[in-house]
């Protein structure tokens, strides 16, 4: 049995929920907030999630704690419900798809939740009692403690304005569409069973769009398939057969990869540009939308400096097909490093066991 170090509204605490279900980890889930000395000793950072496993060791990171897990079940020769495809261009695209949905969609989803009032005062009341019930303060003030947080960090840090609040809306339904042009063809994003693309996509649709009450509306009433899809991501253990992945990336991806390339690697490039430089925010136009004051981030230049190492760990025959599947303004950041990806980071590779750093 494993610890999860978790929250139960938590966006990188889904995905790695979805995973552990769909793999038949059985785990019990601790909140790190009143033991952050412990976390922080252990883990590098008090971020969610974190695994602490019978042996001692924690793991930090969603993304790599899935990559070492499963690498793991293939050294004990369990083979079963494999979430990498094993084409390796397949297994690329499904690594962007990933990353996309981790560092992408998250200024959306965080959006979603606290710019608007119901979605703000339902996840206050749920986050004062699972962050700060260790702090000795009444419960108003702790209210007005995760409230006003939240709303600093997650809002108006993060580039969310007047001038920018319809695209950073409209993030969310270009999500929907670009997933159901791949689920009208088949159950999951990349074949019949999961990959990690559908556990990453689950970051953002599970905790906040299929949850919080504006997206989650919006979704039910109007995006029914992806309700759906999320559910069934949540019961595949149940309902999925055999690994069952793709071996090409099929063409209805196309519109996937195009916003992904409008968007996401919009936002790794300026964000790589600005830590090279040393500034501390940044700006970028992403679809016409100018976001000022951004902060950067030395995570987000580690994912960028992780993709770019999985890139050229394929040999040239499937770097040229993914150079083909990514024919859109700006996807050359991936192979070409003119702009420099070098976060500092984990440099001797030992995540998920590194000391962990927040995204901000
Ligand atoms: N890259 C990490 C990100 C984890 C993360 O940022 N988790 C959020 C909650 S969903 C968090 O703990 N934030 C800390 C905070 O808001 O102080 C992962 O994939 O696990």
């Amino acid at each position: 049995m494993i610890k999860v170090w978790g929250i139960s509204v938590s966006y990188y605490t889904g995905k790695l929920e979805a995973y552990l279900r769909y793999k038949g980890v059985p785990y019990v889930m601790d909140n790190p907030f009143a033991c952050q000395d412990h976390i922080k000793e252990k883990a590098g950072a008090v971020q969610v999630p974190i695994i602490e496993r019978e042996d001692g060791s924690f793991l930090s990171d969603s993304t790599p704690t899935i990559q070492l897990m499963e690498q793991e079940f293939v050294e004990s020769g369990e083979t079963d419900r494999m979430v990498f495809p094993t084409d390796p261009v397949v297994r690329f695209i499904a690594l962007l798809i990933e990353d996309y949905a981790d560092e992408w969609l998250w200024r959306s989803a965080m959006s979603y939740r606290w710019s608007n009032e119901n979605d703000r005062e339902l996840l206050t009341s749920i986050l004062t009692d699972e962050l700060t019930n260790h702090v000795k303060a009444p419960r108003f003030i702790r209210r007005r403690m995760v409230k006003k947080r939240q709303l600093a960090r997650y809002v108006a840090g993060d580039g969310v304005t007047e001038t920018t609040r319809a695209h950073v809306d409209e993030t969310f339904l270009n999500a929907m569409r670009v997933m159901l042009s791949m689920l009208e063809n088949r159950p999951y994003l990349l074949g019949d069973t999961p990959s990690i693309a559908d556990i990453g996509m689950m970051g953002p649709m599970l905790r906040h769009y299929s949850q919080d009450p504006t997206p989650s509306t919006i979704m039910r009433n109007e995006w029914p398939a992806i309700t759906e899809w999320v559910a069934r991501v949540w019961n595949a253990r149940a309902t999925a057969g055999e690994t069952s992945l793709l071996d090409h990336v099929p063409d209805d991806a196309a519109p996937m990869l195009r916003e992904i390339a409008q968007t996401h690697l919009v936002q790794h490039r300026e964000n790589a540009r600005a830590f090279s430089a040393g500034q501390s925010r940044f700006e970028m136009t992403v679809q016409g939308c100018h976001y000022k004051n951004l902060p950067v981030t030395q995570y987000r230049v580690y994912c960028l400096e992780r993709l770019r190492e999985e890139f050229d760990d394929l040999s040239d025959e499937h770097k040229a097909k993914v150079q083909a599947l990514l024919p859109y303004e700006g996807c050359d950041l991936i192979w070409d490093h003119t702009v420099q990806a070098k976060s500092g980071h984990d440099v001797e590779r030992k995540a998920p066991f590194a000391h962990g750093i927040n995204v901000v």
